[in-house]
């Protein structure tokens, strides 16, 4: 595949493929292992994605920030605790299919299928192909497929990291209204009044489709967060305790970022039939204050 002039794959380290994006409108990153979108940076802006410092950046194992795809399951596995949280596809070696440059952008597909390694995790046969836009925009879409000969029904996650000034002066808007479940402390549906903002351990499924702006005075943009085929929103902050178990995030860096994920979560689980597909996008813009 002949690459763009503006993308160029790197080796770093060896033997972990990363493609590197500089182009007039846009600077960004994209590791094969997990189709893992790690930099984002819109021309006139500063970075967009937030990515931990402590991050591994080895084969086969998940990355701390920027946009991990958590797919075919969401969180913990269902039935079996041995199979790896939200699922296999962020640990995997994706390949690039398209890689083409506007003057707007990149565009580039990477696509990935089941395999004898997938099947012993999860035994159905699958097509996903993960369409990425980095402009002044960046636009994430999972297509889904069901190439198999009988239906299937999955959960995951677009489990955006996003870099904040200060995660206790943000506002997140846009989920006034709906309710969401804390699953850390009970199964219940709890209401959300007014805007959200970040004082404590926060593991949210919010029930929405809604588009979210977090809004960060101190750094003086709002970030707007539209989706689509989702209808869970997670809102996720480790805080203090949670971030000293995670030994791929410094134990201070929990202010620095907050994850909005576009999800199929909770009651949102999504059926595929044979020869069927499902769309998940997720779509940030970055507004100066
Ligand atoms: O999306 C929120 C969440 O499910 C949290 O419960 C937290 O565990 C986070 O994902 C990170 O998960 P990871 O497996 O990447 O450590």
């Amino acid at each position: 595949m002949t690459l763009p002039p503006s993308v160029t794959l790197i080796e770093e380290p060896a033997g972990y493929p990363i493609l590197v994006i500089e182009h007039p409108a846009v600077m960004g990153r994209i590791a094969l292992n997990g189709a893992h979108v790690t930099d984002w940076i819109p021309d006139g802006h500063d970075p967009v994605l937030y990515m931990s410092a402590a991050a591994v950046l080895e084969p086969g194992k998940p990355i701390r920030g920027g946009i991990p795809i958590c797919w075919p399951w969401f969180g913990p596995h269902p039935t079996d605790s041995s199979k790896p949280a939200h699922g296999f596809v962020r640990t995997q070696m994706w390949e690039v299919d398209v890689a083409r440059e506007t003057t707007a952008g990149v565009d580039i597909v990477l696509k990935l299928s089941d395999s004898a390694e997938s099947k012993a995790l999860w035994p159905h046969s699958f097509s996903l192909r993960l369409h990425v836009h980095l402009g002044a925009s960046l636009q994430v879409t999972l297509q889904v497929t069901n190439t198999g000969s009988s239906p299937w029904s999955m959960t995951g996650a677009l489990h955006t990291y996003l870099n904040v000034e200060d995660v206790t002066k943000i506002a997140v808007h846009g989920l006034h209204g709906t309710h969401y479940v804390e699953g850390r402390l009970s199964p219940e549906k709890r209401p959300q009044q007014g805007t959200i903002v970040i004082d404590q351990e926060v593991d949210r499924m919010y029930i929405s489709d809604a588009t979210v702006i977090v809004h960060d005075p101190l750094w003086k943009r709002e970030l707007v967060i539209e989706k689509a085929g989702s209808l869970a929103t997670v809102v996720w902050n480790p805080w203090i305790e949670k971030s000293k178990r995670l030994a791929d995030l410094p134990d201070e860096a929990y202010p620095e970022f907050l994850c909005i994920e576009a999800a199929n979560a909770g009651e949102d689980i999504i059926t595929i039939e044979p020869g069927h597909e499902h769309l998940l996008m997720q779509r940030i813009e970055v507004r100066k204050l």
